[in-house]
């Protein structure tokens, strides 16, 4: 049976340490968290980072500065690093692109536009086109970040410029305010959706985030959890930390009898 990648979005770009205590902010906390989620079963982390403010950056250097303390903070375990290119709402791709060169093994390819809450994510098709061209230079894997069925149709329609190329590694982020809710039945559709030579995982804004993730793993999916998506371990309950959130889907698939991929796994299946 295929094995279970689990990615971890420790930060995001949205919250703060008001809305969320257990948030990673500084490369040490981020660090910390990352390794703490590897030993929970995490293989890939999803990365954001800020800067001394603790403000949202798309900064080379304040990437770096985070990406070194990973490293240093996981060594004989290292996992797959990729980097956002989404940023914060309202980034411009040049900003979006600047970390690039530090060549992360993977990075987020934002498939579309979207209403994201009350502002406005902004993916345009030439924003897509100029994406698709840095990661082939740095030679980045990219994840597909799929917020609306019609993002898979730009995924096909990318595929037919011949500006992306097989495999498609995709996730469903499902459930942000103003693109497509978490229903199990968004799941089914988009899962059969994809086109050939895809792999996909989920992940559930908020109060989906676990449903999804358990259907995700009786489908053969991957799953994406942390508190960039969700900040709640039960209702009305702030999670502790991302680990936490980790191992509970870690424990959910041991119950289930899957195995979750460690991060060699991971990066052989993904090709990273
Ligand atoms: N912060 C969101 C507006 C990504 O990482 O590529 C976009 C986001 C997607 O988080
Ligand atoms: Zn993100």
């Amino acid at each position: 049976m295929k094995k279970l990648i689990i990615t971890a979005a420790i930060t995001g770009a949205e919250l703060d340490k008001a809305k969320c205590p257990a948030l990673p902010i500084t490369p040490e906390e981020q660090a910390d968290e990352a390794k703490r989620c590897v030993e929970a079963g995490a293989s890939v982390i999803h990365l954001h980072v800020r800067d001394e403010k603790g403000n949202p950056s798309q900064e080379l250097k304040c990437f770096k500065s985070t990406v070194d303390a990973i490293r240093s903070k996981c060594q004989g375990n290292q996992p797959i690093i990729q980097f956002s290119t989404g940023g914060a709402v309202g980034e411009l791709m040049d900003k979006r692109l600047a970390p690039l060169t530090l060549k992360p093994e993977m990075a987020s390819f934002n498939l579309g536009s979207i209403n994201f809450g009350e502002e406005l994510f902004v993916n345009s098709f030439a924003d897509m086109r100029q994406l698709a061209s840095a990661l082939r230079q740095q030679k980045i894997v990219p994840e597909f970040e799929i917020y609306d069925a019609g993002h898979v149709d730009n995924l096909k329609k990318l595929i037919q410029e011949k500006i992306v190329s097989a495999p498609y590694h995709c996730q469903f982020v499902l459930g942000v305010p103003g693109a497509l809710s978490g229903s199990i039945d968004n799941l089914l559709f988009l899962a059969r959706s994809l086109p050939a030579d895809s792999t996909w995982g989920v992940a559930g804004v908020g109060r989906y985030e676990l449903p999804l993730a358990v259907h995700a793993m009786l489908m053969g999916g991957n799953i994406r959890v942390g508190l960039e998506d969700n900040i709640y371990y039960a209702k009305g309950q702030l999670a502790d930390s991302n680990a936490q959130l980790v191992m509970r889907i870690q424990r959910l698939a041991l119950e289930l009898g899957i195995e979750v991929a460690s991060a060699a796994e991971a990066k052989q299946i993904l090709g990273v």
